[in-house]
């Protein structure tokens, strides 16, 4: 099986930062109040780049870059941590009031408070650098489940909240939770991966192109090969059968990425490919993987040189933003949102190279009922008896609640389930539109589905080329 290659945050280091000394801590810590949230709520959002994220440089870092990067991770997060207070309380009084929702309410009180003491005093030691990366390890920790206790709670409150009001509510909040977690893994990446003795500077020796959580030498083809073996032993086991997948293209393409991101996009479309081949019968045929690198752009590009360059409508699109393959919304709130035009995704001279994946089924497509409500968080047409017709499987009921029991990963999708939730397609999208990507389907109902996945990778950074 092909080895996906690790973003350097181990679970048990940040376990471990976790207890007992941040625990011991919040005794101490002073409850956050209204004043504060209305205070840092109406601070604007810093929109994070992925420029952000690399500019501390490569680990390992010297202590002056370390708290450098503690110094940004604290400048940015108590601010977004308040905005989602804030749109947590402005949801139906009947919804915060559900137990799942409203812990989520708690967690974030809980990191707030547990952060706010640290926004007084810019951090100049290594020991309270130390103390810090405790205090992100437990912000990482507590809001891990956000994703299945949120689903949790808006499936038990379904009958006070319309969906699109729910969609709205998820998509806005995930997508900043996407940030956020992001910008704290950042900073505890850098800090383990700087650490002398950390297990992981050997494992940094095999995998030398990683700046914290983002890979610069991501190869998409790994991802996909990995994910299918993955789902396709979940296909296995629940249908018997598994098709098979070909990846065609450019598969030795390389470009700068987070790797746990990439990973649930490809999982997810994965997996709605293969559960549509095998209800559909079709698992003889092939589901084709193309890799499309987007060629590096420049000026030439834009018709200086050859105004019939047949890629120039191509490119021109990947950097304004295609509106049928992404809609290129950048930052994380509706309210505070962006357009992500190649100029304010990184601040580079020249646009950042970037991939679209194709994943083509001949599953049957989608029906043109349906095509409508693909991306609402928890649509879904998966049922069981409708699968072991079609199948010899398990009859047992499948809920929405099944699903939510087998949720695990970075996203959160049923991690021994091929469908169910419902968050697939539109929380794929949420991390593929993260960096100014995106995702299109194109259904031929009766036929098949291609789903189009387009991403930006980083470009240059100060001069230096990261994606080498
Ligand atoms: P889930 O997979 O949990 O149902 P998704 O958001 O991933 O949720 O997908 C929503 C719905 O879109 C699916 O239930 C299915 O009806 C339809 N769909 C998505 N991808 C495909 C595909 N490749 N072929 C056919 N139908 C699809
Ligand atoms: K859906
Ligand atoms: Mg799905």
């Amino acid at each position: 099986m092909a080895q996906v290659q690790r973003p350097l945050i181990i679970q048990s280091q940040i376990m471990r930062l976790c207890c007992p000394r941040v625990q011991n801590r919040k005794l101490h810590t002073e409850t956050v109040t209204d004043n504060d949230i209305s205070r840092l709520a109406s601070l604007p959002l810093h929109p994070l780049t992925l420029a952000d994220l690399v500019k501390h440089g490569r680990p390992p870092l010297t202590t002056r870059q370390l708290l450098t990067s503690a110094n940004f991770t604290l400048s940015i997060l108590p601010a977004r941590l308040a905005h989602r207070i804030q749109s947590l309380r402005n949801l139906p009084f009947i919804v915060v009031s559900n137990p799942h929702v409203s812990k989520i309410h708690s967690n974030y009180i809980h990191s707030l408070s547990t952060l706010l003491p640290w926004a007084e005093h810019e951090i100049k030691t290594l020991d309270e650098e130390v103390r810090f990366t405790e205090v992100m390890a437990d912000l990482v920790q507590t809001h891990a489940n956000t994703i299945s206790t949120l689903a949790r709670g808006f499936l038990e409150a379904r009958k006070y909240i319309q969906p699109k009001h729910v969609t709205r509510f998820l998509d806005e909040h995930l997508r900043a939770r996407i940030g956020t977690r992001l910008i704290a893994e950042q900073h505890l990446s850098l800090h383990f991966s700087s650490q002398p003795h950390s297990d992981i500077m050997h494992e940094s020796d095999d995998a030398p192109g990683f700046i914290g959580v983002i890979d610069t030498k991501l190869k998409p083809a790994i991802i996909v090969e990995h994910c299918a073996n993955t789902v396709g032993e979940i296909c296995e086991l629940k249908y018997g059968v598994r098709p098979t997948i070909v990846v065609n293209g450019e598969p030795g393409y390389t470009f700068a990425h987070v790797p746990v991101h990439l990973e649930y996009i490809i999982t997810e479309l994965l997996k709605n490919a293969f559960r549509a081949t095998v209800e559909s019968g079709m698992q003889r045929e092939p589901i084709e993987v193309t890799i499309a690198p987007l060629p590096e752009l420049t000026p030439e590009h834009f018709g200086g040189n050859n105004p019939d360059n047949p890629s120039k409508e191509r490119l021109e699109n990947a950097d304004q933003g295609n509106a049928d393959v992404a809609s290129h919304t950048f930052t994380d709130s509706h309210g505070d949102t962006s357009p992500a035009t190649a100029s304010n995704i990184l601040p580079l001279k020249h646009s950042t190279p970037g991939v679209t994946i194709r994943i083509r089924d001949r599953g049957g497509g989608i029906s043109p009922e349906n095509l409508g409500h693909i991306w609402d968080y928890s649509f879904t047409t998966f049922n069981d008896d409708q699968a072991s017709s079609t199948l010899s499987g398990s009859n047992s009921s499948h809920t929405g609640m099944d699903a939510l029991n087998a949720m695990s990963g970075p996203g959160g999708d049923g991690a021994h389930s091929l469908a169910g939730l419902g968050y697939g397609l539109p929380l794929g999208r949420a991390y593929a539109e993260y960096f100014g990507g995106g995702i299109a389907v194109q259904s031929l109902w009766g036929w098949g589905t291609d789903v189009y996945l387009s991403l930006r990778g980083v470009g240059r950074v100060d001069g230096e080329q990261i994606s080498q």
